[in-house]
C-alpha cells in the first residue's frame, strides 16, 4: 500500500514538468498588452506538500483571512519561516529524487481582472520569470501544469481561461523538490515567487520566438544580420536603412558591439500581428588561434561572479538595483560577469548590453552536495535526469539568444562530470553556434571551448600560461580562464595584482572573475546583516557567503577598490625625476578618445600645481611617451611626487567627467625625516620619570603623558583580530595561519620587564615578549630619547626560539582618551591597505574621523589599516614615523573585535586603540584560494623601527 498521494507526486519527479510552452526569447513586446501581477497576494504556509488540498485553487475560495505577501519575493524574508544557508552540503538527506516530508509550501492566490483595454481576441500567456523551486498552476480552478528551474521561465498558454473579471490565479509553491538536487548553489535557500508573473496578450499573427543574428567581419566592417522567426514578418533598423525579411540576410556597414564600446542598433521585427523591439549588437565570437576572441581580437575578461542580492528582497531585485550593479561595475574598470550560478533576471542582460560587459551566461545546474559521496548517483551522469538538464538549457538559451553581451554559455557550476553534461553542450551546439561554451568542471575540456579554473594558485596559473601544464591534447590548445579567484571574504582579496600581472603577461591566459560580487548578508536589527547560522540553521556554513566585492547594501568594499586599480585599461608608467611618463592603452577595442589626462605635483602630499595632460588618442596596445611641465620650484626638504591621472573628459552612460579611471604617483623626492637631537635626558622621580615633554611610571618605564596627551598601554604589539583569509579553509592547502596564531598564543602575549635603565640620553625598557606554554619570544627594546619638545622611540625586536610562523603584525599598540576623533595623516589613503591590497592606496594628505577609518566587514576582523603612513595626528599626538608605518584606530581593542561575530557587538569603549605597525602580514586569499605570496609574509626576524611623537600645540 502506498501512503503517498499521487496529486503531490511531481514533487519528486526528475521530470521538468509538465503544460508549460516551449522555451523562447524573453522580451517587452512594443505593442502586445501586457498585466503585471506582482504585488500583494494571498499567503498561507503549510508545513508538507498535502497538508492542506488543492480547494484553494478553486474559484470562489475565501481567501481574505490568510496572511499576504508581496510577489516578487520569498516567504522567508516576510516573515515566514526562517532562510538557510550552505555552501555545498544539501540542507536535507541525499536520497534523489526524494525530499524531506517536511517540505514548507506555500500557497499563493492572487486575483485579477482585465484591464478594459484588453483585447477580446487573440490568446494569452503567463509567464512566470522564476520561483523556487516548484510549482503548480491553477487559473480559475483549472489546473495547468507544473514546473521546475527556478531561476528560469515558464510560460503557460491561459487564453481559453480569463475571464474579465474576476480571475483567480492560485499558485502552490514548494521549497523542495526533485529540482533542488540540481540547485545547490552556494547560497540562500530562499523558496517562493521571486521573480515577475506577467499575463501577456498574444495577438493573432504575433512573433513566437526568434534568434537574432547579428555578426560582425572585422575585415570588411560589416555586419550582417539575419533574423530568424517562426512568425514571417520584417525586419527594419532605421539607422541602418535595414527593412527586410524575416530569415533573410543582409550585410551592412556598421559599428560593432563590444562590451567598451556596446553599439546597439535599435530596430523593429514585424509580424502581422505584433511589433517586438530588437536592440541589436553586432559582434563575431570565435576561438581563433587558442584564444577567445571577438570580432577578430583577443578579449581579457576583467571579470566578477554575481550572484543576484538584496539584503532585504534576497534575490528578488529591482530594475534599480540591477542598474546599480552594472553602473558599479562600470565605474570600477569590471569589463565581465559571470551569472554565477544562473540565468539572472532577463533586464539585467539588457542592462549588459546597453552599458556593455561580457556575459558568461551560466545555466541553473549545480549538483555539489555529491561530492560528498565522491559524486555516486551525481543527477548528470545519470540519463534519468537528462530531460531536466536539457530542459534547463533550452530555457536559458533560449531566453537569453538574443543578448550580444552574452558570449560564453556555461553549462553550470560545480556538478562533478557525466553525460547530461555533455548532452546539454550537444544541445547547445546545434542550436546556437555563435557563443562559445564554458564549464570547470570538465578538466579535459571534452564539452567546452576553454580550460577554465578556479582558484588555482599564481605559479599555476602561470605554468598554464606558458603551457606547462600538461593535461590531454585538446585542453592544450585551448585559451585559458580562472572562472573564480581572488574570493572576496572579509579583508581582501589579496595578491590580486599578481594574478593581473599574470593574465597581462600570457595570452593564453585570458582572465578571470572575483568571487564574488556581493556579500549576502541579510538585513537584520539583531546584528546589523546575519549571515549562515543566525537563523537557527541545523547545518549551515556561517559567513562563507558574505564574500563579495560589495557589502550587502552595495557600499564598496576596499576589495572593489584595490580591483579597480589593478584592472584599469590604461596603463600609466614613469619616471618621476626624468619628468616622463609612458602611457599605454589597454582596452581590447577602445581608443583613448574619451579619456582627458591630468597631471598634478604634490609637496609633501599637498597639491601645488596641476594642469592638463596632452596624450595621443592611442589605439588599442599602443603607446606613448609624454613629458611633464617643468617641476614648480623644490620643495626644500619636503617629499614631492606627480600623480597622473585619467579621467572620463565627458559625461558617459555609466559615468559623469571626471569619472577616474587610472592613476599613477611618480617620487620625484623624498622627504628629509624630523631629526630628535637628543638634548634633553631622563630625570628620575618618586612616581614618574620625565624626559622632555613626556612622563613615564617610574616602576615600569610605561609611557604616562606626552606634554597634556594622556597615554595608556603602549607597548608591542603583534596580534591581529584574523581575517577570513588568514583562517582560510579547510581544504586549501597552505597553512591555515589564524588557527596557527591562536595556537600559538600570539592573542595572548605576555609582556616581562626585564629592565627599566636610565642613561645619560635615553631611557630603555627591555622587556620580553611571549605566549604562555612555549619558548619562542620576542626580546623587545624600547629607547627613549627626547630633544626637549619631542621624543623619539626607537623599537628593536629580535625573535628568540624557532619560529616558524610569520606575525600577524609588528608594531606598537597605544590608548588615548575617547575625544581623540580626528585623523589627519600623509600616507596612503583614503582607504584601507594591506601588503598584498594596496595597489590603490593614493599617498596624499587625508582625514577621517576614528570612526570612519572602520571598515565594516560583516563579520568583524583585521581592517582599516591605512599605508605608507609618513605621519599622522589624532588625539593631541603626532607622530612620525622612521621608516614610514600602518596606521589603525578604533574604539575598541584588537581582542573585542576579534571576539565579535557581528559589526552590532562591537561597543566603543572610553580609550581609542591606535596601532602603529612596523609591518603587517599580506593578506591572500586563503579563504578558497592561495594564502599570502612569500614576499608579503611578515616573518619574525630582528626588525627596529622609530616612531617621532610629539603633542600638538594648534
Ligand atoms: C566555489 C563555488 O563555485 C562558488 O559557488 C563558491 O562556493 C566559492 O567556491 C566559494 O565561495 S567551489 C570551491 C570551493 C571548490
Amino acid at each position: 500500500m502506498s501512503f503517498r498521494t499521487t496529486a503531490t507526486d511531481y514533487v519528486e519527479d526528475v521530470s521538468p514538468g509538465s503544460g508549460a510552452l516551449p522555451p523562447r526569447a524573453w522580451y517587452a513586446s512594443s505593442d502586445a498588452t501586457s498585466l503585471s501581477l506582482n504585488g500583494s497576494w494571498r499567503f498561507r504556509l503549510s508545513a508538507t506538500v498535502d497538508a492542506e488540498d488543492d480547494s484553494f485553487a478553486a474559484e470562489g475560495y475565501d481567501a481574505g483571512d490568510w496572511a499576504q505577501v508581496s510577489v516578487p519575493g520569498h516567504w522567508v524574508l516576510q516573515g515566514h519561516g526562517s532562510p538557510i544557508y550552505t555552501n555545498h552540503l544539501y540542507p536535507f538527506p541525499v536520497d534523489p529524487p526524494r525530499v524531506p516530508t517536511e517540505n514548507p509550501t506555500g500557497d499563493h492566490v492572487r486575483t485579477f481582472d482585465l484591464p478594459s483595454e484588453w483585447p477580446s481576441d487573440g490568446g494569452a500567456v503567463l509567464r512566470f520569470d522564476g520561483v523556487e523551486s516548484c510549482a503548480r498552476v491553477w487559473l480559475n480552478g483549472t489546473d495547468i501544469g507544473e514546473f521546475k528551474g527556478s531561476r528560469l521561465p515558464h510560460e503557460f498558454a491561459v487564453g481559453h481561461l480569463l475571464k474579465p473579471s474576476g480571475n483567480v490565479l492560485a499558485v502552490r509553491v514548494h521549497q523542495w523538490s526533485a529540482g533542488s538536487y540540481l540547485e545547490d548553489q552556494d547560497q540562500w535557500w530562499l523558496p517562493g515567487i521571486f521573480r515577475d508573473v506577467t499575463l501577456l496578450h498574444r495577438p493573432a499573427g504575433s512573433a513566437l520566438d526568434f534568434f537574432v543574428h547579428a555578426s560582425y567581419d572585422h575585415l570588411a566592417g560589416e555586419g550582417t544580420l539575419r533574423v530568424d522567426s517562426d512568425v514571417d514578418g520584417r525586419v527594419l533598423v532605421p539607422a541602418l536603412d535595414i527593412d527586410v525579411a524575416t530569415g533573410e540576410p543582409v550585410t551592412v556597414p556598421v559599428r560593432p558591439w563590444t562590451a567598451e564600446t556596446p553599439r546597439l542598433y535599435d530596430g523593429e521585427l514585424v509580424t502581422e500581428g505584433e511589433r517586438v523591439p530588437l536592440r541589436i549588437g553586432f559582434r563575431t565570437v570565435a576561438l581563433e588561434d587558442g584564444l577567445i576572441k571577438v570580432n577578430g581580437r583577443a578579449i581579457l575578461f576583467k571579470g566578477v561572479n554575481r550572484h543576484e542580492w538584496h539584503p532585504e528582497k534576497g534575490r528578488a531585485l529591482d530594475l534599480e538595483t540591477m542598474r546599480e550593479d552594472v553602473l558599479l561595475m562600470k565605474r570600477h574598470n569590471i569589463n565581465a560577469v559571470r551569472t554565477s550560478h544562473y540565468p539572472p533576471h532577463p533586464a539585467f542582460l539588457d542592462l549588459c548590453d546597453e552599458y556593455g560587459l561580457w556575459v558568461i551566461d551560466e545555466c541553473d545546474l549545480e549538483t555539489h552536495g555529491f561530492t560528498e559521496q565522491a559524486w555516486r548517483d551525481n543527477p548528470v551522469d545519470d540519463d534519468r535526469w537528462t530531460p531536466a538538464l536539457l530542459d534547463r538549457t533550452a530555457r536559458m538559451v533560449e531566453r537569453d539568444k538574443n543578448h550580444p553581451s552574452v558570449v560564453i554559455w556555461s553549462l553550470g557550476n560545480e556538478a562533478g562530470t557525466g553525460r547530461g553534461l555533455t548532452a546539454m553542450a550537444e544541445w547547445i551546439r546545434g542550436r546556437d553556434t555563435s557563443r562559445l561554451i564554458h564549464y570547470e568542471g570538465d578538466i579535459d575540456c571534452r564539452d567546452t571551448d576553454m580550460y577554465s579554473r578556479m582558484y588555482a594558485d599564481h605559479a599555476e596559473v602561470e605554468s598554464i600560461g606558458r603551457g606547462l601544464d600538461g593535461g590531454g591534447l585538446k585542453r592544450r590548445e585551448l585559451p585559458f580562464i580562472l572562472c573564480e579567484f581572488g574570493h572576496a571574504m572579509g579583508n581582501g582579496p589579496g595578491g590580486i595584482a599578481d594574478y593581473q600581472h599574470l593574465f597581462e603577461s600570457y595570452d593564453r591566459v585570458q582572465g578571470g572573475f572575483i568571487w564574488e560580487w556581493i556579500d549576502h548578508g541579510i538585513k537584520d536589527e539583531r546584528y546589523t546583516f546575519a549571515y549562515g547560522g543566525d537563523f537557527g540553521e541545523e547545518l549551515h556554513d556561517g559567513n562563507f557567503v558574505c564574500d563579495g566585492l560589495v557589502f550587502p547594501d552595495r557600499t564598496p568594499s576596499p576589495g572593489l577598490v584595490e580591483y579597480k586599480k589593478v584592472i584599469e585599461p590604461v596603463r600609466i608608467e614613469g619616471d618621476g625625476p626624468a619628468g616622463t611618463v609612458r602611457v599605454r592603452n589597454a582596452y581590447d577595442f577602445a581608443d583613448l578618445s574619451e579619456l582627458a589626462f591630468e597631471w598634478s605635483y604634490q609637496v609633501d602630499g599637498e597639491t601645488v600645481e596641476a594642469g592638463a595632460l596632452s596624450v595621443p588618442a592611442l589605439a588599442p596596445g599602443e603607446s606613448a611617451e609624454v613629458k611633464l611641465p617643468t617641476p614648480p620650484a623644490d620643495g626644500r626638504g619636503a617629499e614631492t611626487q606627480w600623480t597622473v591621472r585619467a579621467v572620463l573628459a565627458a559625461d558617459t552612460a555609466w559615468g559623469p567627467r571626471g569619472h577616474q579611471i587610472a592613476w599613477v604617483q611618480l617620487p620625484v623626492i623624498d622627504g628629509v625625516l624630523t631629526r630628535v637631537v637628543r638634548s634633553d635626558g631622563p630625570v628620575p622621580g618618586e612616581q614618574v620619570i620625565t624626559l622632555g615633554p613626556a612622563a613615564f611610571d617610574a616602576r615600569t618605564g610605561a609611557l604616562r603623558t606626552i606634554g597634556g596627551v594622556d597615554v595608556t598601554g603602549l607597548r608591542l604589539d603583534v596580534w591581529r583580530a584574523p581575517t577570513d583569509n588568514d583562517n582560510g579553509a579547510p581544504w586549501q592547502p597552505d597553512a591555515r595561519y589564524g588557527l596557527l596564531w591562536r595556537k600559538l598564543g600570539l592573542h595572548r602575549m605576555q609582556h616581562r620587564l626585564d629592565a627599566v635603565e636610565l642613561g645619560d640620553d635615553a631611557l630603555t625598557v627591555r622587556t620580553r615578549v611571549a605566549p604562555a606554554a612555549w619558548e619562542v619570544g620576542l626580546r623587545t627594546v624600547y629607547r627613549w630619547t627626547s630633544d626637549g619638545t619631542r621624543l623619539r622611540l626607537t623599537v628593536s625586536v629580535s625573535p628568540e626560539g624557532d619560529w616558524t610562523l610569520p606575525l600577524p603584525r609588528l608594531g606598537i599598540r597605544l590608548g588615548l582618551a575617547s575625544s581623540a576623533d580626528r585623523v589627519k595623516w600623509f600616507g596612503g589613503g583614503p582607504g584601507e591597505g594591506y601588503p598584498d591590497t594596496k595597489s590603490a592606496s593614493m599617498v596624499g594628505r587625508w582625514e577621517s574621523t576614528v570612526d570612519e577609518l572602520q571598515t565594516p566587514y560583516v563579520r568583524p576582523q583585521e581592517n582599516g589599516a591605512r599605508a605608507d603612513v609618513r605621519w599622522a595626528e589624532i588625539g593631541g599626538l603626532r607622530v612620525e614615523g622612521d621608516p614610514s608605518f600602518w596606521f589603525t584606530a578604533r574604539r575598541w581593542t584588537t581582542e573585542q573585535l576579534d571576539a565579535a561575530e557581528h559589526l552590532t557587538d562591537l561597543a566603543p569603549g572610553n580609550t581609542v586603540w591606535v596601532n602603529l605597525d612596523h609591518g603587517q602580514q599580506g593578506i591572500g586569499s586563503q579563504s578558497c584560494g592561495p594564502g599570502a605570496l612569500p614576499q608579503y609574509q611578515l616573518r619574525a626576524s630582528h626588525a627596529e623601527f622609530s616612531f617621532v611623537l610629539s603633542e600638538i600645540h594648534d
